[in-house]
């Protein structure tokens, strides 16, 4: 059976909302990235990057929450689209998600939420980055419905955990119509609630 590593983040989330999609039997084996377990040399082993999330599957490790998507999504045939372009947007997404929205939201948060020291310079650099992306996605979405069309993929998927929490990181969606039509439609699928309940009844 397919075994997912990994913990209540954004990244972990990504996987859990296909695998809830898609239905698929799968068992989780917790890391708690908040006590340093991801660097346990057992961890290190199915990961020497020694981050979450990790997929076990078809015999082999496979990390990058991105990458695990593209690869379940192609398995169970759900959650990408015929048209080769479209298909190449969903790469284009899955991209722009890994090198742009990960990172600099992280970011926001880092220096909003978890550093002992404030810097309301690289706060203010980084919230004006992310506002920057809340106007593009909401522009994207000016015409669709989701990202690539009328249906849901998991360029969706990708791009939704880090909007989820658009509040925690001080960023509005007041003025992204768009984009929170977007959001309330995702927050309303059955499968990204039972994502977003999973961690409720699992101690770390
Ligand atoms: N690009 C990676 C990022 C993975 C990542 O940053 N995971 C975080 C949790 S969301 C983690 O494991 N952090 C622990 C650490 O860096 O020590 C992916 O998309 O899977």
């Amino acid at each position: 059976m397919l075994k997912l590593y990994g913990y209540d983040t954004i990244n972990t989330l990504k996987i859990l909302m296909l695998l809830f999609e898609t239905g698929s039997d799968f068992e989780f084996i917790p890391i708690n990235i908040r006590t340093g377990e991801q660097h346990s040399p057992d961890f290190r082993a199915v990961n020497p990057a020694g981050k979450v999330p990790v997929i076990w599957d078809d015999g082999r490790h496979q990390t990058e929450s991105n990458a695990i998507l593209l690869s379940l999504a192609k398995k169970a045939s759900w959650g990408l689209v015929a048209d080769p372009s479209l298909q190449a947007d969903i790469t284009t997404w899955l991209f722009y998600q890994a090198s742009a929205q990960g990172p600099y939201f992280g970011q926001i948060e880092y220096w909003a939420r978890l550093a002992k020291t404030p810097n309301p310079a690289a706060s203010a650099h980084y919230g004006a980055i992310a506002s920057r992306s809340v106007e593009y996605l909401n522009d994207q979405l000016n015409t669709k419905k989701y990202l690539c069309g009328d249906v849901y993929t998991i360029a969706d998927i990708a791009l939704f955990p880090w909007l989820r929490i658009h509040k925690h990181l001080g960023l509005s969606l007041e003025n992204a119509e768009n984009l929170s039509r977007w959001h309330e439609a995702i927050l309303a699928r059955p499968a990204t609630e039972e994502a977003l309940t999973f961690f409720d009844g699992i101690s770390s």
